[in-house]
């Protein structure tokens, strides 16, 4: 079923590789079409080749705008060669059937990042090279199309063998459908910014990174894009945040390294201090903040060793010697950090199935978006940013007011509960979170989780201390864990990313010992709750605000 090429139309803009293909067409003696600079590009070789003028009988015109679209050419193209009508309407006409399409399109995308201006942008829409792609693709019968300068060695072998079997052309039109509908998604998403003030994701230009060995499981196919304008127009940094990350050493990020280093980032990024937060299922297991980096990763690590085992880490300054001694013996997915002091990287390269990656802070998109099914949600960020974000917009409506250490441990507090899902309740102590109860479907339930997982810990530190490999280094966290008091929410701060519905889970947290706390509220039965904390006298403040995160 190999369909033999007699005669080829080739347009590239992007002329890499155009000489050895027409020298590997012209050998196999095929006749090549050409358009204007290809064409001269094809003589300038040496190489036989027709201008498309002398098929269509009419010149490129309107600065090239109309180059190619011609009955000439398009019949030449469309015409079903297994279909007898076509073949003799063909002669009828005088038309020369085209067995090859190889054309590249006007750079689009390219153009708009390089800053020009509207009417530059609209010049290189290609409208021509899409057409002849796309007709060529649904002759894919009997023509064979392609866009890629990479398959150029594929077209040269398959001339000399005699053709393009069914299947390739198949395979080729698939491409090449896809090829010309990106092209004009980025054209339609750019126009969109054109024209619109209103939230525009799709005023998006993406960039495929990589793809990924598989998504989320291993039947899911993955890949990882960048973008650099996500979202009401304005542009984003083009080096910030985990797709610009830098790998240092490791092997690959895998889908999930993504998406738990981008939570681990967001949740050591929003504190001023020192930080490290350690990541597991988008949760973080531990987060804390230090006088350095490695006194914060020992608070973070001690949090909750067992789940820390796998985590995925995030650290808002470089990473000193300690704190790549320290990580270098516990088993770790993937380290994030803004630099690595000398040595630092050397260290944690020794683990082969470790990722090591620099990254720039991120410049946070000022809009999110979730895909649901048949479209988007689109949303601001959230971010630290609101009024009752400072302690000192916070309503004291129990208890005496904090001193400064313990107001401190709740403004820590309430700011990492924004990394936790919802319901989200954080205990901390000392700016180091020791209970977290993530992802509850009430309130309750997360209180019982923050507090059980603050109280189970130093018991299951044995376990930890076995996955901590032997030797190098990781004597101090391993003992440090041991060295854990079982009761950590007796006198711990905690955090609600929203308000408590009813006194129930505010109970749990008194209870088990808790000191004071900081949420939202605006329940309308924010009396019960705030008579609750009253009659245990512990503190309470109301941020007036909430930081939900599903
Ligand atoms: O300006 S167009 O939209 N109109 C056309 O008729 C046409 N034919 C080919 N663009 C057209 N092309 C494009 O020209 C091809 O897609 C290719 O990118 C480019 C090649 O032109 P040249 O051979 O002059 O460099």
């Amino acid at each position: 079923n190999l369909r033999p090429i007699r005669r080829a139309l080739v347009s590239v803009y992007d002329k890499t590789g155009l000489t050895e293909l027409a020298a590997a067409l012209h050998a196999a003696g095929v006749e090549i079409l050409s358009t204007g600079s290809t064409a001269g590009k094809i003589a300038e070789a040496g190489i036989p080749v027709t201008p498309v003028e002398d098929v269509t009988g009419f010149p490129e015109c309107l600065d090239g705008r109309v180059k190619t679209l011609h009955p000439r050419i398009h019949a030449g193209i469309l015409a079903d060669r297994t279909k007898e009508t076509h073949v003799a309407e063909l002669a009828e006409l005088g038309v020369d059937a085209i067995d090859l399409v190889v054309v590249n399109l006007y750079p689009f995308t390219a153009t708009v990042a390089s800053g020009a201006d509207f009417a530059g942008c609209i010049e290189q829409i290609d409208i021509g090279g899409p057409t002849m792609v796309r007709a060529a693709a649904k002759n894919h019968a009997s023509v064979a199309i392609v866009t890629n300068p990479a398959a150029y060695p594929d077209v040269a072998a398959a001339v000399a063998a005699g053709g393009f079997t069914d299947t390739q052309r198949k395979e080729l039109a698939a491409k090449a459908f896809a090829h010309t509908a990106a092209y004009d998604a980025a054209v339609a998403g750019w126009f969109a910014t054109q024209v619109a003030e209103t939230p525009e994701v799709v005023g998006a230009q993406w960039e495929l990174l990589e793809v990924l060995r598989y998504g989320e499981n291993p039947h899911q196919a993955g890949a990882v894009y960048k973008t650099n304008a996500l979202g009401f127009g304005k542009e984003l940094s083009e080096t910030g945040g985990i797709a610009n990350a830098v790998q240092l050493s490791g092997k690959a990020m895998s889908y999930n390294n993504y998406t738990d280093g981008d939570a681990a980032l967001r949740a050591a990024y929003d504190h001023a201090q020192p930080c490290v937060a350690i990541i597991k299922h988008a949760n973080p297991c531990g987060v804390a903040i230090g006088a350095d980096v490695a006194e914060a990763h020992r608070k973070a690590h001690a949090c909750d060793p067992v789940s820390a085992f796998g985590g995925v880490i995030a650290v808002n300054r470089p990473v000193s010697v300690e704190l790549a001694n320290q990580i270098a013996p516990i088993f770790t997915e993937v380290v994030l950090a803004p630099g690595y002091e000398e040595g630092a990287a050397e260290i944690l390269a020794t683990k082969k199935n470790l990722r090591v990656l620099k990254v720039v802070p991120p410049v946070r998109e000022t809009v999110e978006f979730k895909q649901i099914s048949g479209g988007l949600v689109v949303q601001d960020r959230d971010a630290l940013n609101d009024r009752g974000d400072d302690p000192q917009n916070w309503t004291l409506v129990s208890g005496e007011a904090a001193d400064t250490e313990t107001l401190r441990d709740l403004e820590f507090a309430w700011k990492a509960v924004r990394a936790v899902r919802s319901n989200a309740i954080l205990l901390v102590n000392d700016g180091a979170s020791v209970g977290v109860g993530m992802g509850q479907v009430n309130r309750v339930d997360s209180c019982t989780l923050a507090v059980t997982r603050a109280n189970t810990l130093g018991s299951r530190s044995t376990g930890d201390a076995a996955k901590v490999e032997a030797g190098v280094g990781g004597a101090s966290v391993a003992d440090l864990v041991d060295a854990l008091p079982p009761q950590r929410a007796q006198g711990a701060v905690a955090a609600s990313d929203a308000f408590f519905p009813f006194a129930d889970g505010l109970q749990i947290l008194i209870d088990a010992g808790v000191r004071a706390v900081v949420q939202p509220g605006g329940s309308i039965r924010d009396e019960e709750v705030i008579a609750a904390a009253q009659a245990a006298g512990i503190t309470m403040y109301f941020t007036g605000n909430r930081h939900f995160s599903h």
